[in-house]
C-alpha cells in the first residue's frame, strides 16, 4: 500500500509515567520499523495545540491538551514499509475497549483520553507532525 514512509509516534505521559517506553519501542522494532528519530520532552502548550488542532472544537479538547503537556512524552520518528498504517494497527483503537487484542492500547490503556500512544493517522498528518515535533529534520 503505502511502500517506505516515515511516521510519528508519540509516547504520551502515561505511558512513560508507567514505565512502557521500552517495551513499546520492541514492539514497534518487532513489525520491522526503525526509529530515525527520538526526541524527550515535555510539550510547550504551543506544540500540543498546534498538533491538536484539528481537535480544538471537541468538548474533551482542553483536557487533552492538559494532559499531554502534564509531563515528558517520547516523540519518535519511524519508518518502514507501510509504516503509517502498521503503526495503528499495532497501537489499537482511540478507545481501548475497541481496541484489537495485543494492540498496545488493549494491553495498557483503561481510560480513552489517556490513552499511552499516539501515532498519525495519514501521510497528511504523518508529514505536518514530523515537521512540528522535528523542526530540525531527522539528522541522518
Ligand atoms: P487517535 O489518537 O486514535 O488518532 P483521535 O480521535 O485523533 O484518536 O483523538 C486524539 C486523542 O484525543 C485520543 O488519542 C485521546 O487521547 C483523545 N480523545 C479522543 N476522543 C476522546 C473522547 O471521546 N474523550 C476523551 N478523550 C478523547
Ligand atoms: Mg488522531
Amino acid at each position: 500500500m503505502g511502500g517506505s514512509q516515515t511516521t510519528f509516534i508519540m509516547i504520551k505521559p502515561d505511558g512513560v509515567q508507567r514505565g512502557l517506553v521500552d517495551e513499546i519501542i520492541g514492539r514497534f522494532e518487532g513489525i520491522g520499523l526503525r526509529m530515525l528519530g527520538r526526541r524527550d520532552l515535555t510539550p510547550p502548550l504551543e506544540l500540543a495545540e498546534t498538533h491538536y488542532a484539528v481537535h480544538k472544537e471537541r468538548p474533551f479538547y482542553p483536557d487533552l491538551i492538559e494532559f499531554i503537556t502534564s509531563g515528558p512524552v517520547v516523540a519518535m520518528a519511524w519508518n518502514g514499509e507501510d509504516a503509517i498504517a502498521s503503526s495503528r494497527k499495532l497501537i489499537g483503537a482511540t478507545n481501548w475497549e475497541d481496541a484489537d487484542p495485543g494492540t498496545i492500547r488493549a494491553d495498557f490503556a483503561r481510560s480513552i483520553d489517556q490513552n499511552i500512544i499516539h501515532g498519525s493517522d495519514g501521510e497528511e498528518t504523518a508529514a505536518f507532525e514530523l515537521g512540528l515535533w522535528f523542526p530540525g529534520g531527522l539528522g541522518d
